[in-house]
């Protein structure tokens, strides 16, 4: 084979792989449910939609807080405008930081998967983006559900300022 007609057959080969995998990075567009929130407007469940706002640690009310500061398990389940198949959660925690336990996927027919469990170790005192990596999903994904335990810091609200969602279309 002739080098011009290999340079074209890898150029439409890449291409085509490349338009395919390009990794779209969302933020949260709609809250779909939560466990609870501390306001009706600062600190609320909507909070945690679009991108980041919340520049500084601490007890912000431009961030999801649950309503008590302590107890049972809390979670918060948001939507993305383009269902893809995900790789990747961020969570944008800005208070009482390393409380993420869980994380589960929702497909497109509204079932759940659970596609990360473990030890968030996020360091507190600075906002920091906690991504939860896992393999990619063979089902498209709209939404998310991040369930975090409050009681990882009895002397703080555990806050989440933004949710963001990666994955293929
Ligand atoms: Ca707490």
């Amino acid at each position: 084979m002739n080098r011009p007609i290999l340079a074209i057959l890898l150029s439409t080969l890449f291409s085509s792989a490349s338009a395919q995998d390009t990794l779209l990075k969302q933020w949260a567009s709609a809250v779909v449910t939560r466990s609870s929130e501390y306001g009706a407007d600062s600190w609320a469940a909507k909070q945690v939609l679009g991108e980041p706002n919340t520049m500084t640690y601490g007890d912000n009310g431009t961030a999801w807080a649950s309503a008590t500061q302590n107890g049972v398990a809390q979670s918060i389940t948001v939507s993305f405008k383009e269902p893809v198949y995900a790789s990747a959660v961020l969570v944008r925690e800005t208070f009482g930081n390393g409380f993420v336990t869980r994380i589960f996927a929702i497909d497109t027919a509204g079932a759940l998967h659970q596609v990360w469990a473990g030890q968030d170790k996020t360091q507190p005192n600075y906002t920091v983006n906690f991504i939860a990596t896992f393999p990619k999903t063979t089902y498209l994904v709209k939404a998310v559900k991040v369930v975090i335990d409050p009681n990882h810091n009895m002397s703080a609200y555990e806050e989440i300022d933004a949710i963001q969602l990666h994955g293929t279309k």
